[in-house]
């Protein structure tokens, strides 16, 4: 049975946005109709396919109200789109506003309609701390058909956090490894004055303060004590400037790219040695999978959901946060090793490859989807 799906994210570069839209794709791609409600074209939908479809949610910028109404307008939307298109599910990643938003849609078209929930993580590890919203959270997935989380970790923040008692399923993010491969892009190199025989290290995040960029700069100014090597920053955001003042201050301005938001992330990863991301918070990391797909080790902080997705000794490392120290001796200890570097990058894409690919994480949506439409 084909099933109709309305699916609503923050369309834009973020994470949950890029997992969302990969979902719609590939859902679209086994002949699902899919139908994004969102304030705007999902960053990643690239190509044009004939059973997916884009509803706009544009809000009304009324004098009289003080601040624009997104999450009315939005449940306005499901509900409009849900009738018409009658849809089987809606699928909202975050809990705050989505899944409230959701369940008011789901009141206005009474029937058969079902919600599933995706917790992404900072609805759970920061906004979940905020007494203003923590009830509201907690209302939201207790309400769903079905919540899924991108890490066993998240779960087990999000009950221990929001006591919440709907079972909440984990689903982990994964990969289109038709995009996330290793290239053959040394020009690349050249383009960027990267020597042949430098080491290239990478960082790709939205430079907020939770990613701990200084850290990476930190790390990489050890690091290029002793290997030549040079640092590639992918992203853009709030602590953009202080980390160009950091790198300033550290004498790294020839050896650090700032190359702000990319498209093309699996050309630079393939002419990467390593990933660090080195985090306070994070519910899964993407960009870590990302990078393992196109054979980079990885080193993460130890905390949410990175030790599941890195093997600490076999696919990268694990140091603890802020641990400077143990992530420049664990990067040199890659970067020198030809052996250790080749088992990992192999360990890596196998990883990718099996416990993320596409495939099965789709078919665990699917089963999940079919599962709450059989409760009817
Ligand atoms: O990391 C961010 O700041 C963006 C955020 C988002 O909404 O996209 O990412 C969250 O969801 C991603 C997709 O599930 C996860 O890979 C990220 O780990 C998670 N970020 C945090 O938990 C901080």
């Amino acid at each position: 049975m084909k099933l109709k799906i309305g699916i609503t994210c923050y369309p834009s570069v973020g994470g949950s946005g890029i997992i969302a839209t990969e979902l719609g794709k590939l859902l679209a791609e086994k002949g699902h109709e899919v139908h994004f409600i969102t304030s705007g074209l999902p960053f990643r939908l690239g190509k044009v396919y004939s059973n997916i479809y884009y509803h706009e949610v544009s809000v009304n910028h009324y004098s009289v109200f003080q601040y624009p109404p997104y999450d009315l307008t939005l449940a306005n939307k499901m509900a409009e789109v849900a009738i018409r298109e009658q849809l089987d599910i809606l699928h909202v990643h975050y809990a705050i506003p989505h899944a409230i938003c959701a369940f008011l849609a789901k009141e206005m078209v009474g029937g058969n309609l079902k919600i599933v929930t995706t917790l992404h993580g900072t609805d759970i590890t920061v906004l979940g701390y905020d007494l203003s919203l923590s009830e509201m959270i907690r209302f939201g997935i207790e309400k769903s058909d079905a919540v899924t989380a991108v890490s066993v970790n998240l779960i087990e923040q999000t009950e221990r956090l929001l006591n919440t008692t709907n079972k909440i399923t984990p689903i982990y993010n994964f990969i289109d490894n038709r995009v996330y491969f290793k290239k053959d892009c040394l020009n690349l190199k050249e383009e960027y004055n990267i020597a042949e025989h430098e080491k290239v290290i990478i960082h790709v995040s939205n430079f907020r303060p939770v990613k701990r960029v200084p850290d990476v700069i930190r790390s990489f100014y050890e690091i290029s004590k002793q290997i030549d090597a040079k640092l590639i920053l992918l992203g853009d955001g709030p602590d953009y400037s202080v980390v160009c003042r950091l790198v300033k201050e550290l004498g790294l301005q020839q050896k650090v790219l700032f190359l702000g938001n990319q498209k093309q992330v699996a050309d630079f990863l393939s002419i990467s040695d390593l990933m660090l991301l080195l985090s306070e918070k994070e519910s899964f990391g993407l960009a870590l999978l990302e990078a393992m797909a196109c054979e980079v080790p990885v080193i993460g902080t130890n905390t949410g959901g990175i030790p599941e997705v890195i093997v600490d000794g076999e696919t990268g490392f694990i140091c603890e946060i802020g641990d400077i120290e143990g992530v420049s001796q664990k990067a040199i200890e890659i970067l020198t090793s030809y052996e250790l570097h080749k088992k990992m990058a192999d360990q890596s894409l196998e990883r990718a490859n099996t416990y993320f690919s596409q495939e099965t994480i789709l078919s665990k949506y699917e089963d999940l989807y079919y599962s709450i439409i059989e409760q009817r």
